[in-house]
């Protein structure tokens, strides 16, 4: 269960969080029309707050709406500024973050022209997104039957609530055969990206993932090529099938949510030693003591509250 906060932003103003409702009506419950992100933000050593990339993640809202083509009535400034104020209200000092812009009451159909964009925002307290088992030794993952998006078909580069129903589809139908993750294909073939996670393989210490054509433009995923190029990595984006997968050295996925978490099995079939291997630890450590604070060289990533 969502462990409940107090309050949550809802257009422009802080709702308790047991009467941030919506009328049944509301479009995008119907047809999977609304956009939305998901932002941490992390305790750092010295006791203060910091969301982890504000910036990127308001202009990428804004980006998979004007990929929808919605409109939404307010500026990335205020939403910035409402979720800063929202995580003061409810005194979260460590949180997941969730703003959605949707289509609300109005017509019905597929043609919904004058139906309001309503905004909401809600935090919430989410630990390890994949167990923090998960996190410290790895997890397994097993290839979904479901295929990620064709380009198109469903358009990656915006976050699309609808989209996920091929995400949740893979994650159950994995789980149900006792593995902690689906890792879905493209159309191709290719490995594209998990239910909600992009992904990283390591084979003679370079760093390699997939391009952006069928996956979520990542931040995390962002943030690990930069950290991975500062510390000399080679990095590359490039397409890899899932046998070259399955004889990586090391592998991991990233992610709001799943952060980064270590792969240590893939259809039943060992990577690496099995553990997290020395680049994704090295790169955990980095990524956690940036979030953490700890790391002055990318502060400008952290809005401290
Ligand atoms: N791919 C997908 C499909 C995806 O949903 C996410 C985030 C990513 C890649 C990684 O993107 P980024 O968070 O910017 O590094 N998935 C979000 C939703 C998770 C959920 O269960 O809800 C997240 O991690 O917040």
């Amino acid at each position: 269960m969502v462990e409940k906060a107090k309050k949550i932003w809802m257009d422009g103003k802080l709702v308790n969080w047991d009467e941030a409702n919506v009328h049944i009506l509301t479009h995008s419950l119907h047809y999977g029309m609304a956009v939305f992100e998901g932002i941490r933000c992390y305790r750092c050593d010295d006791g203060r707050s910091a969301v982890f990339r504000l910036k990127e993640h308001t202009d990428r809202l804004f980006d998979s709406a004007h990929i929808a083509q919605m409109e939404i009535p307010f500026s990335k400034d205020e939403i910035n500024n409402a979720i800063i104020e929202l995580l003061k209200a409810n005194d979260l000092k460590e949180c997941y973050i969730r703003p959605i812009a949707f289509l609300s009451y109005g017509s019905m159909g597929l043609f919904p022209k004058e139906n309001p964009v309503k905004v909401a925002i809600a935090a919430w307290q989410w630990g390890a997104y994949l167990g923090e088992e998960g996190i410290k030794k790895g997890i397994r993952v097993k290839v979904s039957s479901f295929t990620r998006f064709h380009v198109n078909n469903m358009m990656t580069k915006a976050k699309i609530t609808g989209h996920y129903v091929n995400s949740i589809m893979a994650k159950k139908e994995v789980v149900a055969m006792g593995y902690d993750e689906a890792l879905l294909l493209d159309t191709d073939g290719y490995v594209s990206e998990g239910s909600g996670e992009n992904i990283f393989m390591v084979k003679n210490s370079i760093l390699k993932t997939t391009p952006l054509t069928s996956v979520l433009n990542g931040i995390t995923r962002d943030s690990v090529m930069r950290i991975a190029r500062d510390k000399g990595i080679t990095v590359v984006e490039g397409r890899f099938t899932r046998d070259e997968l399955y004889t990586a050295d090391e592998a991991f996925f990233t992610g709001t949510a799943a952060e980064i978490t270590p792969i240590r099995e893939v259809d039943n079939r060992q990577i690496g030693k099995g553990r997290p291997g020395p680049i994704t630890e090295a790169i955990q450590k980095i990524f956690f003591d940036i979030v953490l604070g700890r790391e002055k060289k990318y502060q400008e990533w952290l809005t401290c509250l």
